[in-house]
């Protein structure tokens, strides 16, 4: 078993029913899940969008890293994500970002572990840190406290707790 932390985002349609079935539907993929707290955050990148809902979830998956991604992808697909035609960093029903498997370090066309953005990401390191306290960089060996305490404030507020 392999362990991995995905970050979810939404802000397209209702986030909310969104990411809480899409987090019951990645229960069939992973085992012994740990949820985050769900977060309001400033969109990055691309500006002119609505904030974003966001939250990470780690847990203990069988699958390869390739059929991880088909899986989420498959799942991004059942609330809506329509590739074709979104704009680069732009609004999206869900994001499912694979940002760690293992140890692994996996550059690939398509598939790039971990997530290349997530170390200037105060909404994928926040709930990181919330639920995988004591996890490392695969790459430098550093914790990821080290990387959110460079970042500014980039507007991101705890607005519940997963189930509440
Ligand atoms: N996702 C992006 C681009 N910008 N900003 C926030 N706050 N949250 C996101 O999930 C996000 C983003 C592309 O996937
Ligand atoms: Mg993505
Ligand atoms: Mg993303």
């Amino acid at each position: 078993m392999s362990k991995v932390v995905l970050g979810l985002g939404s802000n397209q349609g209702d986030s909310l029913w969104i990411l809480e079935h899409a987090i019951r539907d990645l229960s069939g993929v992973l085992s012994d899940m740990r949820i985050s707290s769900l977060y309001s955050t400033t969109p990055q990148d691309y500006s002119d969008q609505d904030d974003f809902y966001n939250m990470v979830v780690s847990g203990l998956c069988s699958l390869s890293p390739r059929e991880l991604l088909f899986q989420c992808q498959s799942i991004e697909s059942k609330y809506g994500r329509d590739r074709s035609c979104e704009i680069p960093s732009g609004p999206r029903s869900l994001d499912i970002d694979i940002e760690l498997f293992d140890s692994c370090i996996i550059r690939e066309e398509g598939l790039i572990i971990p997530h290349e953005r997530m170390y200037q990401r105060q909404f994928v390191l926040i709930p990181l840190l919330e639920i995988e306290s004591e996890s490392a960089d695969p790459v430098s060996g550093r914790p990821f406290t080290f990387f959110l305490e460079q970042l500014p404030d980039q507007g991101i507020h705890k607005v519940g707790i997963h189930g509440n």
